[in-house]
């Protein structure tokens, strides 16, 4: 079964706070299969191309210094409707502005200290995953629990 992928990140503060067990939890749990995931500790040149629509903004020096901060975890999670499914499961940009149960509305309070990224777009997705990932480590594989999750 062809499927999308998203590209979901768990930012330093994240990484710092030990919410990457919680995170990767929630993407299992819904049924969403891993096809990549590493720590990496990203630089300027990386993070000027993965927010590349954001470089000319006021806070993207802020935004920088954040993200180069500590190391981040890289994933690449796979399954129906996870570009979108997984922007709702992070919350809102804002922390405070996202519902209780969403990961950012259950872990964290302030838009600097926000701890995931997912991509906002199918497009995007795709083109967040080969920046991040070389092309060996994204594999295609087949889950055992995938006639248990898709009928
Ligand atoms: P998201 O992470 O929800 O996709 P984004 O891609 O627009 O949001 O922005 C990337 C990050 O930059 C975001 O997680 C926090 C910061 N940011 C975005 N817009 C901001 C704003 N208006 N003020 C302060 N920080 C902002
Ligand atoms: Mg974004």
């Amino acid at each position: 079964m062809a499927m999308e992928r998203s590209y979901i990140m768990i930012k330093p503060d994240g990484v710092q706070r030990g919410l990457v067990g919680k995170i990767i939890t929630r993407f299992e749990e819904r049924g969403y299969k891993l096809a990549g995931l590493k720590l990496k500790q990203a630089d300027e040149a990386l993070l000027k191309k993965h927010y590349k629509d954001l470089v000319d903004k006021p806070f993207f020096p802020k935004l920088l210094a954040y993200m180069i901060s500590g190391p981040v975890v890289c994933m690449a999670w796979e399954g129906k409707d996870v570009v979108a499914m997984g922007r709702k499961m992070l919350g809102e940009t804002n922390p405070l502005a996202s519902a209780p149960g969403t990961i950012r509305g259950d872990f964290c309070l302030e838009v600097w200290r926000n701890i995931c990224h997912g991509s906002d777009s199918v497009e995007n997705a795709d083109k967040e995953i080969a920046l991040w990932f070389g092309e060996a480590e994204v594999v295609d594989h087949e889950s055992a629990m995938q006639d248990w999750i898709y009928e």
